[in-house]
């Protein structure tokens, strides 16, 4: 895969790429980052990639001719699998399920807005997606480029060590593909101060470990993220339903 950033400050993605498994992902040559300055396609002395916005208001947009000249650089004619992604706070919600979308692609080009956001034209008639990384407003587009970039190469093949890793992971789901908190995890000592860890972790029952681990998830994330539930708590039947249709299997 190949990930072309698109922004203002290209300087910005030197740290986070550096380390970890992005780094060693680039280093094996399992993904590339390209980072292209939207100055480079500006010819007025001042390199001017914003501007007012029509009808008034505070602040400044991007405007539209930078940011499609360069995406018709790096892409000179679109091919499928090549996929332009508006980072903003109007996005979509990113979560698990669109970065494994995502992983899918060829190549990305993340379009990184800066001062109030970016002419419209950009959503409406370049992007294929636009994309928000949460409900908050950051300065720039560029730390949730660096998300997409991480959440999506990781689960590109030849990335993690053992791709296992994400199959049973937070959002990964349960057996019935319900998207949960991973269960509480516990590694040495198995005494900290007096906390202990839950005894079934080291009966070396499988079984039991796995149904712990289970139900662990689950009530974990009954607690705090109960809208991942809602779907599935929707689709149950109702309790004294539910009886009756235990009832009738007994009798
Ligand atoms: C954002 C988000 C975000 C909005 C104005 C940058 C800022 C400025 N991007 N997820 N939340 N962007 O707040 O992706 O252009």
């Amino acid at each position: 895969m190949i990930f072309h950033v698109l922004t203002i400050f290209p300087e910005f993605f030197r740290g986070p790429f550096e380390h970890g498994v992005v780094a060693r992902a680039v280093e094996a040559g399992a993904i590339r980052i390209r980072i292209h300055n939207l100055r480079d396609w500006t010819f007025d002395r001042h390199k001017t990639v914003d501007d007012r916005p029509f009808g008034g208001g505070e602040g400044m947009l991007l405007k539209p001719e930078p940011i499609f000249l360069a995406a018709e650089s790096i892409w000179p004619e679109r091919k499928p699998g090549q996929r332009a992604v508006l980072l903003s706070a109007q996005g979509r919600l990113f979560d698990q399920a669109g970065a494994r979308r995502l992983a899918l692609e060829a190549e990305l080009l993340l379009i990184c807005g800066r001062y109030e956001g970016v002419d419209e034209r950009v959503a409406g008639h370049l992007a294929d997606e636009e994309i928000s990384i949460g409900d908050y407003v950051l300065s720039g587009g560029e730390l949730a480029a660096a998300v997409v970039i991480d959440a999506v190469a990781r689960l590109l093949p030849g990335v993690l060590g053992n791709v296992a890793s994400t199959v049973q992971e937070s959002f990964s789901g349960l057996e019935d593909g319900l998207p949960t908190l991973d269960c509480p995890q516990y590694t040495r000592p198995a005494d900290f101060r007096g906390w202990k860890v839950p005894e079934v972790l080291l009966s070396g029952h499988h079984e039991q470990i796995r149904l712990w681990r289970r139900q662990a998830a689950l009530d974990k994330t009954r607690r705090l993220r109960p809208d991942l539930l809602a779907h599935r708590d929707r689709l149950k039947p109702a309790p004294q339903e539910q009886d009756l249709a235990g009832k009738e299997a007994e009798s």
